[in-house]
């Protein structure tokens, strides 16, 4: 049974200047009190995606469930809890195959057909976005606004994890439009301790 801390944060390489200091924010992110991270590398060097994820499990492992972007593969050589597959990757139902029933998967959506289709599969999570604008992803959908996830919110009774353009300002809002979690990437980069604190006191 799935359930998912309102704090989702995102891990990305690209934001570090290296890979210490990302492990280093991971740390810092699970003093703070996060239980759920995701491991999202677009560099498409699975060698040193499979290191970097299994260096976050060994420093994380044994409190914060870890879910990786895209790679169904790269999730069972790393021992991930999770898997987590956007419109370009593996459909959920091939990716569920090579998972299993008990990892967690999760669905990316970023309109209302996909959400419904998405609502049909085994996916224990939707995530719906951009909320808003957001500069850390190329090539992002329109955004789909705290309206769109209020629609989006009767559309499913999945769990909904919003993501895009989320911030501590904006972040209780968006649960109270009706996500069970937010995710997060650039919000949490600077002094990742602190916003995570700032992030789950406003999250409550
Ligand atoms: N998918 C939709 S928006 C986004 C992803 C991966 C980026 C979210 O990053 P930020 O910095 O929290 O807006
Ligand atoms: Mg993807």
């Amino acid at each position: 049974m799935v359930s998912l801390p309102r704090l989702y944060p995102i891990l990305d390489p690209a934001c570090f200047s290296d890979a210490a200091q990302m492990f280093a924010a991971a740390e810092d992110l699970a003093a703070a009190g996060v239980t759920l991270l995701q491991y999202r590398d677009k560099s498409g060097n699975a060698r040193r995606m499979l290191d970097n994820a299994r260096e976050l499990k060994q420093r994380l492992g044994a409190t914060v469930k870890l879910i990786m972007d895209d790679r169904a593969d790269l999730c069972l050589a790393a021992q991930y809890d999770g898997l987590h597959v956007g419109q370009d990757d593996l459909p959920v139902e091939s990716a569920r195959r090579i998972i299993g029933p008990a990892r967690w998967l999760g669905v990316s959506s970023h309109n209302t057909e996909q959400l419904a289709e998405a609502e049909k599969t085994s996916a224990d999570y939707l995530a719906i976005g951009p909320i808003f604008a957001t500069s850390s992803k190329a090539d992002t959908d329109p955004v789909v606004g705290l309206e769109g996830l209020r629609r989006a919110r009767e559309l499913t009774s999945k769990l909904m994890v919003a993501i895009g353009g989320i911030t501590r300002a904006n972040a209780r809002s968006v649960i109270e439009a009706g996500a069970d979690a937010v995710a997060v990437i650039s919000d949490l980069l600077r002094d990742p301790r602190k916003s995570a604190e700032e992030f789950l006191r406003v999250l409550g």
